[in-house]
């Protein structure tokens, strides 16, 4: 018999979804499994001639087709392998439609955020800030709780579809990386049909059970390699003490304040050193008590400063200003939470002082 082969590693969670629908319908006599290293890795020329996009999962059939992407791999072989083991197709069209709209729920919304949880720096599909791709994980997740079955066990009521294998691997990454290392409540980690389902998949679902082993057996040896202590609200923390700007925040200090948003807040500078002198802060500081501490996950929060500053100097109607960050004592820094200084209004002489 000619084998078909699924490309494909223990920690991938689209590939799960696959691997899930393989290891349920008992074909991995037919099915080689076997790791994109076997062409030569991911990003391999090889490997890219049969997956583009350089990722996993790829499957290759037994007539040679390469197919990319997990979604179509599992559709073929739920078309393919239809008369083994379990159907994956719900007999009822309204449970099948709620397995079609969480499988696109997952992959147009929540797959291209996942990196948040894990990736060393952004983009986290279109957010660069991780805590925005967070949240929008959790609201995410409300959008397909809003779509699972009330009755269960499964996503969709009494059968296995494909949204059950969609969905379960990558909620085996939310559930371990989320409490473990981002310190979220367990508890507030999945809304409530999407927990219950969850560790029922877990008791009573081999296959489901089989993939979570896969999972976390890799993401503990990540914890235990460090693979989170670079990263921003997980393993780095801010620790720094609170300045003069949480009080402003907090309202226990009044301020003049010109601009507020949800990520900065522009203040007029008490002692100013011109007519105009706003001085433009991060609402949240994120390690940024000085530029110094810049890594490429500020850097969205720093664009978002400077854009702030422009748009602020030309509300001013400047004709001339100057941005300034103080790092360090010795450079006048006083408060130890990053803020740009916009000063206009008059004219600046150079070298600065
Ligand atoms: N949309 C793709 C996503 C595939 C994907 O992101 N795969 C990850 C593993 S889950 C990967 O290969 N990451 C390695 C890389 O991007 O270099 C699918 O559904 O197959």
């Amino acid at each position: 018999m000619v084998q078909e082969t699924l490309y494909d590693m223990p920690i991938s969670n689209h590939g799960a979804r696959c691997r899930m629908i393989v290891y349920k319908k008992g074909i991995e006599d037919r099915v080689t499994i076997r790791p994109p290293g076997d062409l030569g890795g991911l990003k391999s020329e090889e490997y890219l001639k049969i997956n583009p996009q350089g990722k996993m999962p790829t499957y290759v059939t037994d007539g040679g087709l390469p197919i990319p992407e997990s979604d179509p791999i599992a559709r073929y072989l739920i078309n393919k392998y239809q008369g083994v083991g379990v159907s994956f197709v719900p007999a009822d069209a309204t449970a099948q439609l709620r397995s079609d709209i969480v499988g696109r729920l997952h992959d147009v919304y929540i797959s291209p955020i996942q990196g948040a949880m894990y990736k060393a720096a952004p983009p986290f599909g279109p957010f660069d800030d991780r805590q925005a791709a967070l949240s929008e994980l959790k609201r995410q997740l409300e959008t397909v709780e809003a779509c699972v079955s009330p009755d269960g066990p499964y996503i969709t009521g009494s059968e296995i579809s494909l949204a059950d294998a969609t969905l379960f691997p990558t909620m085996v990454f939310i559930t371990y990386i989320l409490p473990e290392q981002f310190g979220w409540q367990p508890a507030d980690v999945l809304p409530p049909k999407l927990a219950r389902w969850f560790q029922w998949m877990q008791a009573n679902e081999p296959s489901a059970k089989r993939v979570f082993d896969e999972i976390t057996g890799v993401l503990k040896g990540w914890s235990e390699k460090g693979r989170w202590t670079t990263i921003l609200g997980a393993g780095l923390k801010d620790q720094a003490p609170a300045t003069l700007f949480d009080k402003i925040m907090n309202k226990q200090v009044s301020a003049d304040i010109v601009h507020e948003d949800d990520r900065c807040m522009a203040i007029r500078d008490i002692n100013p050193q011109g007519p105009t002198h706003v001085l433009l802060f991060p609402k949240r500081r994120d390690n940024l008590t000085q530029l110094r501490q810049a890594t490429e996950e500020h850097k969205g929060i720093l664009g978002h400063l400077l854009v702030t500053a422009a748009k602020l100097a030309r509300d001013e109607g400047f004709e001339a200003y100057r941005i300034v960050i103080n790092d360090g004592p010795k450079a006048c820094q006083s408060v130890f939470h990053l803020h740009v200084h916009l000063i206009g209004g008059r004219s600046f002489s150079w070298p600065p002082g």
